[in-house]
C-alpha cells in the first residue's frame, strides 16, 4: 500500500502526485494543514524529521524527499517509465531535479511565494502567532527567512536574489527545451513532473510573463497543463483562498518583479 503525506499547494507534494498520477497507481492521503502546524507533530516529525511533506510511506516503509521518492516510484513501478534509458540521459534527470534541491525551491521559491502572498497569512494572524509561527521554524536561517520575508515582503533583498533566480533558471529551461522534446529528453520524465509546480507557483502568482519571449517553454507549459495527470495531481487540490490570495498580490507586485527581471536578463 502506498500512503502519501502531503498537502495540495506544496509543491513539493504536487511533483510526487503527478508521479503517482501518470503511473496510475493509488494511494492513501493523508492531508496536512502546514499553516495548522501539522507537520511539526511529534508523529509526524518521526516519519519526517525536517517536519515538511510530502512523506510516502509504501508497505510500512518511509521515503522522504519529494525527489528520492520519484526515483524510488519510477524504480519499484517502472511501467509506465518515467526516465529516460541511458546513464547520461538518466543523469540528465538527476541534473535537473538536483537544482531545485540547490536552492530553487528553498530561495527562489519559498521567497517569491512568502514575499508577494504568503506573509500576509502570517501577518493576519496578528502579532503574537505570527511571532509564533516564525519561532516555529527550526533551522535558524529558514526561520530568519521567514522573519525577514513576513516583516518586507518584496522589499527584502532576497525578493531581488529570488527574482534573478529565476530568470537564470527560465532561460536555461527554454535552451533545453530547443534540444529535446521534453526537459530532460524526448519523453516525458520525472523531470518534468518536477518542474510542472514551479512553473504553476509562477502561474499564480501572476509572474508568468517572466516567460513572454520563450516559446518553448509556453509550449511546454501548455503540454504539461493538457496531461490528465496535471487534473488529477495539481488542479484537482488547489485551494481557492490561496489562489485569490496569490492573484490579489501577485498583481499588485508585477510591475516589481518585472523590473528586476528586465535588469537580470
Ligand atoms: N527537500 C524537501 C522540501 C520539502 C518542503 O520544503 N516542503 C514544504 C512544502 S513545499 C513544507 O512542508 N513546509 C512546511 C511548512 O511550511 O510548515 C522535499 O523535496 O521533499
Amino acid at each position: 500500500m502506498l500512503e502519501l503525506y502531503h498537502n495540495g499547494m506544496s509543491s513539493c507534494a504536487q511533483k510526487v502526485r503527478l508521479a503517482l498520477a501518470e503511473k496510475g497507481l493509488d494511494w492513501e492521503g493523508h492531508h496536512l494543514d502546514l499553516r495548522a502546524g501539522e507537520t511539526r507533530t511529534p508523529q509526524y516529525l518521526r516519519l519526517n524529521p525536517r517536519g515538511v511533506v510530502p512523506t510516502l510511506v509504501h508497505d510500512g516503509r518511509v521515503v522522504r524527499e519529494s525527489n528520492v521518492i520519484l526515483e524510488y516510484l519510477d524504480d519499484v513501478f517502472p511501467d509506465p517509465p518515467l526516465r529516460p534509458g541511458g546513464a547520461w540521459a538518466r543523469a540528465q534527470v538527476r541534473l535537473w531535479n538536483k537544482r531545485l534541491d540547490e536552492g530553487h525551491h528553498d530561495i527562489a521559491t519559498a521567497t517569491v511565494s512568502s514575499a508577494i502572498a504568503f506573509r500576509h497569512q502570517f501577518l493576519a494572524l496578528g502579532e503574537e502567532a505570527c511571532e509564533a509561527a516564525i519561532a516555529s521554524v527550526s533551522d535558524p536561517e529558514k526561520r530568519e527567512q521567514r522573519r525577514d520575508l513576513i516583516r518586507n515582503g518584496t522589499a527584502s533583498p532576497r525578493f531581488r536574489t529570488a527574482v534573478r533566480m529565476w530568470v537564470v533558471l527560465l532561460r536555461d529551461m527554454e535552451a533545453a527545451l530547443g534540444e529535446t522534446a521534453w526537459l530532460a529528453g524526448d519523453s516525458y520524465s520525472i523531470a518534468d513532473a518536477a518542474y510542472t509546480p514551479y512553473l504553476t507557483r509562477l502561474d499564480h502568482l501572476r509572474m508568468l510573463g517572466l516567460i513572454d519571449g520563450k516559446p518553448r517553454l509556453a509550449d511546454w507549459y501548455e503540454r504539461i497543463r493538457a496531461r490528465p495527470s496535471y487534473e488529477t495531481a495539481m488542479t484537482r487540490w488547489f485551494d481557492p483562498k490561496y489562489l485569490a490570495l496569490m492573484a490579489e498580490k501577485g498583481d499588485e507586485e508585477w510591475p516589481l518583479a518585472a523590473e528586476i527581471a528586465a535588469e537580470a536578463a
